[in-house]
């Protein structure tokens, strides 16, 4: 068996997140297929790994962790890397991970889900229309911090980056223009795609549903 395990789907941007962890590491991983659109986070079984229904999930060993902002933090101590260097980045770094919870991720995955995934009959214009604004307006404020700087916080990537660029690699799911519109947060994710042993979520994890991928 596996060091780690990450229980995870490939359109998941949030357990893209710890995946790409995983892996730039060079970790010894394995993903875990959570049948989400089939509703597998819902079912007892998957409840009881994780009470609040969501992706991703990580074991390692006897430690079972939720919450990627939480999982990230975990894997920096114990890889040894995308760490703070001292306390003051530690708390920056908190910062940002706080932030793309609430403000970048949430609104770019809801907006990504419904607009991509919800079936067209339950699709709600307004709905869709305002989380665009929302996912926007956390795009504009990354960009005006990217202005003059490779990452988030300090000189080099932290899981600050890694956090708040899950959902940046899932081109022609949103409107191109999130990106021309944000050059700094484009240059930053071509940054990090960079990176020797870097994947796209879609070749990284299981169950790719979406036909001509
Ligand atoms: N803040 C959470 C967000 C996790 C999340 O929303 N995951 C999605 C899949 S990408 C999910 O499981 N959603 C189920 C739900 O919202 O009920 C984290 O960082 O782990």
């Amino acid at each position: 068996m596996t060091e780690y395990r990450l229980h995870c789907f490939a359109q998941s941007g949030n357990a893209y997140k710890a995946a790409l962890m995983l892996e730039l590491c060079g970790a010894d991983w394995e993903p875990v297929f959570v049948d989400f659109f089939n509703g597998a986070g819902r079912t007892p079984e998957f409840q009881a790994l994780n009470e609040m229904g969501e992706v991703p999930v990580l074991e390692h060993g006897s430690t079972q962790l939720t919450q990627t902002g939480v999982i990230l933090d975990y894997l920096a101590e114990k890889l040894g890397k995308f760490g703070p260097t001292d306390e003051a980045q530690r708390r920056e770094i908190l910062r940002w991970i706080l932030w793309d919870n609430h403000k970048l991720t949430a609104y770019h995955a809801t907006w990504r889900f419904m607009a991509n995934f919800l079936p067209a009959d339950k699709r709600n214009a307004d709905v869709i229309g305002f989380l665009e604004g929302r996912a926007r307006a956390a795009l504009g404020v990354l960009d005006k911090h990217l202005a003059g700087r490779d990452w988030i916080v300090g000189d080099a990537m932290t899981i600050a980056d890694l956090s708040c660029a899950g959902y940046m690699f899932f081109d022609g799911e949103y409107p191109e223009d999130w990106m021309t519109a944000t050059p700094n947060v484009d240059a930053w994710r071509n940054r990090i795609k960079a990176l020797p042993g870097w994947q796209h979520p879609y070749d990284l994890m299981p169950g790719h549903l979406i036909p001509g991928r």
